[in-house]
């Protein structure tokens, strides 16, 4: 009798949710799961293969730019012998099967779509020795020919999984913090998501909610039993466009107060700027909302059709300035560049943010979208011949080719300031998210206000720094850089002012939290 045991592989720097619920399926039915961090390294993960000999080794892609490095793990694990089931599933494998499979010899199969129960019965088959080509739901090489095997629908009651399993939860200030799903799937067509085809191809109901009792049954049971007080809920949208979605938003919000966590708990979510208004919001607020991440994208009207939002600049304006009237902190995603950018246009842009978070509120993202395997917006750059780089670097060239040399200008000066866990963003980020920390479990601390008025300050520094970097080299990248008179000592100065913001934030930080433990407080 083979053992059962099944080891999951993926990017764990927030808990996994999806490794998490299959996990939770696995051990629901006997099976015993091991999760390993990609990150954890080749070796590390196959010390742990060999020792423990799982029927399944599943990758977990959910990332497409990781691509090539699950391939390289693959290839390793087959050289050093591993003879397990290697499968692979997650957002590209599930929309480019047959490309997955290709490029990524020594994988066995693809699981496609919601894993759970695909992935269950796997497992069930090879511990009982029995064939698995005949399972829904995957993708397999046949002597080089690629099948596929029917669609199973998606999960249409999501009260039905178990609980997903979770690596301990983070501790920030002595104050713990986890993610939570409240549904699945997105019904909006946004051109460059590729959660839209994801949750669409499969039959069944696109979006679906947990009922909010089974919701805060989850909340109660981390609260309890591992002391999370925060919860980022990942849901792509906390949608709140129908009346039905109010409903639920407001059993949510009853669910929270019978169970006392209105209080005590603080959260976050996601969602679309014409889903805020001041009524809704106010009321999440009063039950413990601290934070919404909102999908802006762009801040013009061009933009804004090219990645199909829906939405008016307009709209997104007045969501930031509805929850700033609320009181509510916000961040926001943010497209500075698209296929359809000019050079008047990613102008527009800066204008846009001057106006919604130049005074300090919310730090802003540098960013170009990118045409992710399977979205809308891939296709039509297909189509146009525009697309460019591979499955790691999906990418496209703009119309005026110009602005792809001030792209790829600003994208190397602003490496730092935006990219990885120590760029200037993700501290200030951080700034932010311990003094939401010390506002809600600690507000006694001495010189809070005024530290929070400070980090606003230095917030709205960042943002006029960075807005000024991408005008300064405008003229001469229309220009065609003029030989490029004046680029070097430009990039010198944004340099030395990223150096001195990073200088000001941690002396500030540190300062604020040596007089707050000198007073003796906890943090
Ligand atoms: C949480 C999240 C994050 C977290 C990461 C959490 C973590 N793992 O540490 C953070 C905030 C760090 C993050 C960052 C980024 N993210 Co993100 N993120 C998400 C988000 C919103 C939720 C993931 C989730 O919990 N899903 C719910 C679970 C239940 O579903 P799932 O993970 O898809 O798993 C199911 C199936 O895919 C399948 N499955 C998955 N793995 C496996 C493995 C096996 C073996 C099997 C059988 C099945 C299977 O079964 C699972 C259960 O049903 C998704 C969108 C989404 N809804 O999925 C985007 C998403 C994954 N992110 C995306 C992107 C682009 C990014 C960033 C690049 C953004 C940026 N510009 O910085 C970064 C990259 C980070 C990095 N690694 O370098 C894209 C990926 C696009 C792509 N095709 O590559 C997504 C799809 C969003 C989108 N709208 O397109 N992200």
């Amino acid at each position: 009798m083979p053992a059962k045991r099944v080891a999951l592989i993926g990017f764990e720097d927030q808990p996994n949710l999806g490794i998490g619920y299959l996990a939770a399926v696995l051990t629901e039915h006997g099976f015993l799961v091991d999760v390993l961090d990609f990150r954890s390294g080749k070796e590390t993960i196959l010390e742990r293969i060999a020792e423990t000999e799982p029927l399944i080794v599943g990758l977990s892609l959910i990332f497409q730019y990781y691509t090539t490095d699950f391939a390289d793990l693959v290839a390793f694990l087959r050289r050093h012998g591993v003879t397990s089931m290697i499968c692979a599933g997650g957002h590209y494998p599930s929309l480019r099967s047959e490309d997955a499979l290709r490029s990524m010899p020594g994988l066995d199969c693809v699981v496609r779509f919601e894993g759970e129960y695909t992935l269950l019965e796997m497992a069930q088959r090879l511990a009982a020795g029995e064939d698995w080509r005949d399972l829904p739901s995957i993708a397999y090489l046949a002597d080089g020919a690629y099948v596929e095997t029917p669609l199973r629908p998606l999960i249409a009651d999501l009260d039905t999984l178990p609980v997903p399993r979770r690596p301990p939860a983070y501790d920030c200030l002595g104050i713990r913090s986890t993610s939570i799903l409240a549904s699945r799937g997105c019904p909006r067509g946004c051109s460059f998501c590729s959660i839209h085809r994801f949750y669409a191809i499969p039959a069944g109901r696109v979006r679906r909610t947990r009922s909010p009792g089974n919701v805060v049954e989850e909340m109660v049971q981390l609260y309890d039993n591992d002391d999370v007080r925060i919860f980022l809920f990942q849901d792509d949208d906390f949608s709140l466009m129908s009346r039905r979605d109010r409903a639920w938003a407001s059993g949510f919000l009853d669910g929270l107060r019978e169970a006392g966590l209105d209080d005590s708990v603080i959260w976050k979510m996601n969602c679309r700027a014409d889903e805020v208004s001041e009524e809704v919001f106010a009321d999440f607020k009063s039950a413990g909302l601290f934070l919404v991440y909102l999908g802006l994208e762009s801040g013009n009207e061009e933009g804004l059709k090219t990645l199909n939002k829906h939405v008016t600049v307009e709209q997104n304006r007045e969501a930031v300035e509805t929850l700033k009237r609320i009181g509510l902190r916000y961040e926001f995603g943010f497209m500075l560049f698209d296929p359809s950018s000019t050079f008047d246009l990613v102008l527009e842009n800066i204008r846009f943010l001057r106006s919604v978070c130049g005074d300090g509120s919310s730090a802003a993202p540098f960013c170009k979208m990118l045409p992710y395997a399977g979205t809308d917006v891939e296709e039509t750059l297909r189509k146009e011949g525009r697309l460019r780089g591979d499955v790691r670097h999906p990418d496209y060239g703009f119309e005026d080719e110009r602005l792809d040399a001030w792209f790829s200008y600003l994208s190397d000066v602003f490496h730092p300031w935006v990219l990885g866990k120590d760029s200037l963003l993700t501290h200030l980020r951080w700034a932010w998210f311990e003094m939401d920390i010390l506002e809600h479990f600690y507000p006694d601390v001495e010189n809070l206000t005024e530290y929070g008025r400070r980090l606003k300050t230095l917030t709205g520094w960042y943002n006029e720094s960075f807005f000024r970097i991408v005008e300064g080299p405008a003229a001469l990248a229309k220009a065609g850089w003029a030989g490029g008179y004046g680029l070097q000592s430009m990039r010198s100065a944004a340099e030395r002012r990223r150096h001195w913001l990073e200088q000001e934030l941690e002396g500030q930080r540190s300062g604020f939290f040596a007089q707050a433990r000198g007073m003796g407080s906890r943090p």
